[in-house]
C-alpha cells in the first residue's frame, strides 16, 4: 500500500529543507525523500554567500541561529587586472545591502536538525525513481532494494538539476545555453588572503578568492574545457593562484591542504513553467544557475518561501491561487538573476589575443564598474539581491 501525506518534497539540499521546515512551522505533513545519506547531504560544500532575502527568511522563520552565530557578514569585493585593484563596498552602494557567509554544509545540517524537531518526517537512502505530476505520486527505491509508492496532495521537486522531478516536465518548456567555459572549483584549508571577495582577471583566465570560514577559503580558476581536475595537483594550483592574483604586486596568498578540486561547467537553464498539474520545481530543478553570481542558493530559498506560503493557503484554506501565480512570481526574479550572472561572465571571462574585439568590451565594463557609480549601484543592486 502506498503513504501518503500532504507534501511529497523530492531531495534535502537548500529548496527541500528550507520549504518542508516552513511548511511544518505551519502544522502541514510533509515527508521528505532523499537519495543521499545524511552524512552525505551534511558535508555537501556549495555555496557560502547568501544574499540580504535569504538572510531574512533564514532569521524570520527561526532558522537562522547558526547563521547568525557563526556566519559574517561581508559588504566588499576587489577587482585585479593589469590596470591594478579597486574595491567596490556594496554595502554602501545600490540598497546598501550585504552578504552573510556561511558554508551550505553547515546551513544544511541546522536545516535537517531544525526540520526533524519540528515533527518532520524525512527518509535518506531514498532515491525517487517515478513521478507522475497530475497525480502527485512517485514511486521509490530504498538503498537497500525495497520499493515502494507516496500519495500527496502536492508534490515538491527540490531534487536539484541532475533530479528526476524535472524531467516529468515535458523537454521543450527547458531554456539552456552551455556558457563554453570550465571553473576549477576548490576549498582549500588556509584561511582567506584578503578582506574581500576578489576577483581576478588575467590573460591566463579568471581566478576568484572568497572566503568560507576564518579557516577556509574557497578558489576558482577558469580552465580550459575539458580539462580534468585530476590534472591539477595542490602544487599547481597555487603556482597559477599567484600569477593569476600578481602576488608579486598584491601580497602572497595564504596556502594550505587542497581538501576538494572539481570541475564546474558553466552552464544555465531554466524550466519555463515551474508548475506542472501538481508538481512545482523549487530552486536548482526549476533553474540552474551558473556560480559566476552566487545566486543558486538564493534563488531555492527566494522559491521555497514563495511555495510554501501557497501551499499553506492551499491546504489550510483552500485558496489555490498563490499555487496559480507559483510561477509568475517566481520566473522574473529567477530571469533577473540569470541575466546578472550572464553579466557577471561577460565581466570575469575573455580569451584574450583570440578574441580582442570580446577582450575590449571585457574591459570597458571593468572600467565602468571602477568609475561610474551608476554601474556600482546596478552592480550592487544586482549582486546582493534577487
Ligand atoms: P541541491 O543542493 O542540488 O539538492 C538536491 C537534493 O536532491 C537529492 N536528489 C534526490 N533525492 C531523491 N530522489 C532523487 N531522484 C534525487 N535526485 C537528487 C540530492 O541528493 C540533493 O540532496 O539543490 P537545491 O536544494 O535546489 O539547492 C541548490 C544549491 O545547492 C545550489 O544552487 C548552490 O550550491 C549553487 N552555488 C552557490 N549558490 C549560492 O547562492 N551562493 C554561492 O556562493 C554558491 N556557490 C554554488 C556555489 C554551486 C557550486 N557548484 C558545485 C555548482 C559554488 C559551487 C562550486
Amino acid at each position: 500500500m502506498a503513504d501518503r501525506t500532504s507534501v511529497l518534497i523530492a531531495g534535502a539540499g537548500p529548496a527541500g529543507l528550507v520549504l518542508g521546515n516552513l511548511l511544518r512551522a505551519a502544522g502541514i505533513e510533509t515527508l521528505i525523500l532523499e537519495r543521499g545519506t545524511r552524512e552525505q547531504v551534511q558535508a555537501r560544500a556549495r555555496a557560502g554567500f547568501l544574499g540580504a532575502n535569504s538572510a531574512r527568511v533564514l532569521t524570520e522563520y527561526g532558522l537562522g541561529a547558526g547563521m547568525l552565530r557563526d556566519g559574517s557578514t561581508h559588504g566588499t569585493c576587489a577587482f585585479r587586472d593589469e590596470d591594478g585593484e579597486f574595491t567596490l563596498r556594496y554595502d554602501r552602494l545600490g540598497r546598501g545591502e550585504q552578504h552573510t557567509v556561511y558554508p551550505q554544509q553547515r546551513l544544511v545540517s541546522d536545516l535537517v536538525a531544525e526540520y526533524l524537531a519540528r515533527g518532520g518526517e524525512l527518509r535518506f537512502g531514498v532515491t525517487i525513481t517515478d513521478v507522475d505530476a497530475d497525480t502527485a505520486s512517485v514511486r521509490y527505491r530504498e538503498d537497500q532494494g525495497r520499493t515502494g509508492q507516496v500519495d500527496a496532495r502536492f508534490l515538491a521537486g527540490c531534487d536539484g538539476s541532475n533530479g528526476v522531478t524535472r524531467q516529468a516536465v515535458p523537454a521543450p518548456a527547458r531554456c539552456a545555453r552551455d556558457h563554453g567555459i570550465s571553473w576549477l572549483a576548490v576549498l582549500a584549508e588556509a584561511p582567506p588572503s584578503m578582506p574581500a571577495v576578489t576577483y581576478a582577471l588575467h590573460e591566463r583566465g579568471f581566478a576568484g578568492h572568497m572566503a568560507r570560514s576564518p579557516q577556509v577559503t574557497r578558489y576558482y580558476l577558469q580552465v580550459p574545457p575539458g580539462d580534468e581536475a585530476k590534472s591539477w595537483s595542490d602544487e599547481r594550483i597555487w603556482t597559477e593562484l599567484a600569477v593569476r592574483m600578481r602576488t608579486g604586486e598584491f601580497g602572497a596568498l595564504r596556502q594550505g591542504p587542497v581538501t576538494e578540486r572539481r570541475i564546474v561547467r558553466l552552464r544555465s537553464d531554466v524550466v519555463d513553467t515551474l508548475r506542472h498539474g501538481r508538481l512545482f520545481l523549487v530552486g536548482d530543478a526549476a533553474s540552474l544557475i551558473s556560480p559566476s553570481a552566487a545566486k543558486g542558493a538564493n534563488l531555492a530559498i527566494m522559491a521555497a518561501e514563495v511555495l510554501a506560503a501557497a501551499l499553506v493557503d492551499a491546504l489550510k484554506r483552500d485558496d489555490e491561487r498563490g499555487l496559480a501565480a507559483y510561477s509568475r512570481t517566481c520566473l522574473p526574479r529567477i530571469w533577473r538573476a540569470q541575466e546578472f550572472s550572464h553579466w557577471m561572465i561577460g565581466l570575469l571571462h575573455d580569451q584574450g589575443g583570440a578574441e580582442p574585439f570580446g577582450s575590449a568590451l571585457r574591459r570597458t565594463r571593468l572600467g565602468n564598474l571602477r568609475e561610474s557609480r551608476a554601474h556600482q549601484d546596478f552592480f550592487a543592486e544586482n549582486y546582493v539581491g534577487i
